[in-house]
């Protein structure tokens, strides 16, 4: 056997030896590179005379493409290897039950949101929508909250930077004002203005954040305006609302006497439950009082001839004392372990 085809079986030998791409590479050099046995060859020709060189550089350059053969069908070779081995690894078993997409559910206080939407429709109440970056004008002044009221200050409010007297809502009422007049100017040119039954959901603002207060938390309130409203169709309304929303009548319901700004007389709801866990302990649940006045008067309603009631709640805190949820914070972390347990 000449020196060439020695040569020619050693690159298939060491070729073969290469177990990865990598390897093979460095291998390749040792044959094919700048002093790689085969070029060595072929720099010698040049000692040669021509007729020597002649036939020596033809069997060279044949060995030489010999050897590239060799190096491009171990390539190929390992290329195929790693996609098998890559395909192998990566298999999936096409024959296992898929896994299901996971169903959404309405956040907790939505479920509470839309429940009391329900049941205020049901005795014909609409829903009223307003900005939650609302003016001075229509959370404060309209409400008759005197211009030194210290939910007022920068401490308690949400004020928008740069602009004046324009901030975040601190409750749903200055919808009403805007309800009120919309009203208002729908029957301008009417004998008589129909009653005005609404609630008025949604987020509201505050400069408060511990265990029991978020700085964004939840709110509706409700208002009735016609002529002859009075106090006892508040209680009427309050209690048939408890009643329903708790599913129970084995409850006492207590209304005591406080002060808003924004009605006169005003009371707080205390509810207690006569069976259950909470037995016979008193709740506070809501706000309310007759319209004063003055706010009739903001929202362009003649204050001789009608009157009305209104109240206003935390959709949060109802929410916890349906669920039984003892931290507000819950709430608000957007937890799934949380969450997943109000889906139906
Ligand atoms: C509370 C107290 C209350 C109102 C809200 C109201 C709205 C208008 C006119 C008069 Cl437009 N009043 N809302 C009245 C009394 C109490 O909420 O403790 N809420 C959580």
């Amino acid at each position: 056997m000449n020196n060439l085809d020695q040569l020619l079986k050693d690159a298939a030998a060491a070729f073969a030896a290469a177990t990865d791409i990598n390897a093979l590479e460095q291998v390749k050099a040792k044959f094919l590179g700048k002093s790689g046995s085969v070029t060595e060859l072929l720099k010698g020709l040049a000692k040669l005379d021509p007729e020597a060189r002649k036939e020596a550089g033809a069997l060279i350059n044949r060995c030489k493409k010999g050897v590239e053969d060799f190096l491009e069908a171990r390539r190929e070779a390992l290329r195929t290897a790693q996609l098998e081995a890559q395909l192998a690894a990566e298999a999936l078993d096409v024959t296992l039950p898929g896994r299901g997409m996971g169903t959404g559910g309405l956040h907790p206080v939505v479920r509470t949101q839309e429940r009391f939407e329900t049941l205020f429709r049901s005795i014909g109440f609409e829903v009223a929508e307003g900005p939650e970056i609302e003016e001075d004008w229509f959370n404060f002044t309209a409400l008759n909250t005197p211009d030194n009221h210290p939910a007022r200050s920068m401490h308690d409010t949400f004020y928008i930077e740069g602009a004046k007297d324009v901030l975040l809502r601190t409750h749903t009422s200055p919808v009403q004002i805007r309800a009120m007049k919309a009203h208002v100017a729908r029957y301008a040119n009417a004998e008589s203005m129909p009653e005005l039954r609404i609630i008025a959901p949604g987020r509201v603002y505050r400069v408060d954040s511990d265990a029991t207060h978020s700085p964004m938390f939840h709110q509706v309130e409700g208002l009735w305006v016609g002529e002859d409203i009075s106090f006892a169709g508040l209680k009427g309304v309050i209690v048939d609302f408890l009643q329903r929303f708790f599913e129970t009548d084995e409850m006492q319901v207590r209304f005591r006497p406080s002060f808003f700004p924004f009605t006169e007389p005003s009371a707080e709801i205390d509810f207690a439950f006569m069976s259950g866990p909470n037995k016979g302990r008193w709740l506070e649940i809501a706000g309310c009082g007759m319209v004063h006045p003055n706010v009739l008067k903001h929202g362009g309603i003649d204050a001789q001839r009608y009157t009305g009631f209104a109240f206003g709640m935390g959709l949060d805190r109802l929410t916890m004392l349906r669920y039984g949820v003892n931290d507000l914070r819950l709430f608000f972390e957007n937890d799934q372990r949380f969450l997943a347990q109000f889906q139906d």
